[in-house]
């Protein structure tokens, strides 16, 4: 027989669990070729709607975007940028840690700002939440209009959740969720690093909070943040000796 002290109980686990978004797990892996891949893994493998990180490093600067997860194809800051010319899936995740918009390469401390798209992107509908400029569809336009907001401060259209900050917090409720499952096993974004008078990069990857951090439907995600690793970057000298042995042997051997 249940006592109420138990139904109490029971009822506060159900609802705890039905509050509490999923957990997002991130690993890094150096290539051992100049590159770092960083991984996410979601709890359910459902996927995230807006994942904005922060990434810097003492001793190395980032070079170059080798690639990106392509169930990510919304980078907000290049949009921002590049105004209504910048398409879905182009340009680059990088983005100004404290500004909207993308930084130039190469870089020391850079925002990592992707977005996915729900599965019914673009469909025309009327009276949902994504429909910004109330005009009875969700397309395009209110993209561009959630863009020219992106970490506008204080009151504006687009600050879903009223506090006063437009970030992937909104953008979560704007965007739905997608159906698709989150194949954690390609990298979120791998980057090309370059050292700066050392061999071995630092890094540290921690939560962008300007961006609203991690989120799904649901709100924040849990998640394992701050990391701190290493890149080893090949160095050049060594392969350039390495050509003129082999140079030297063929020339004794004529
Ligand atoms: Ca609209
Ligand atoms: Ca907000």
């Amino acid at each position: 027989m249940y006592t109420k002290k138990g139904m109490i109980g029971v009822l506060l686990v159900l609802t705890g669990s039905l509050s509490h978004a999923q957990d997002i797990t991130f690993s890094t892996v150096d290539n051992g070729d100049g590159t770092l891949a960083i991984y996410a893994a979601t709890s359910d493998q459902s996927l995230p709607l807006g994942i904005s990180l922060s990434l810097s490093s003492p001793n190395g600067q980032i070079t170059n975007v080798v690639s990106v997860h392509e169930q990510f194809p919304v980078c907000l800051d290049y949009m921002f940028t590049e105004g209504v010319s910048a398409d879905l899936g182009q340009g680059h995740p990088l983005a100004d840690p404290y500004n909207p918009g993308s930084v130039s390469l190469p870089a020391s401390q850079v925002s990592l700002s992707l977005g996915s798209l729900g599965d019914d992107w673009f469909m025309v509908k009327s009276g949902i939440t994504g429909d910004l400029n109330g005009d009875g569809q969700f397309d395009l336009n209110d993209m561009e209009l959630f863009v020219n907001n992106w970490l506008v401060a204080g009151p504006a259209i687009c600050d879903l959740n009223f506090d006063d900050q437009v970030d992937y917090q909104d953008y979560a409720i704007f965007m739905s969720p997608a159906n698709n499952l989150f194949n954690d096993s390609v990298p979120l974004v791998v980057l090309e690093f370059d050292g700066i008078g050392t061999d071995i990069v630092d890094f540290t990857l921690d939560i962008d909070y300007l961006r609203g951090g991690c989120v799904d439907d649901n709100g924040a995600l849990a998640h394992n943040l701050p990391i701190t690793g290493s890149v080893t970057i090949p160095e050049p000298c060594c392969l350039l000796l390495l050509g003129l042995g082999a140079m030297v042997v063929l020339r004794k051997k004529k």
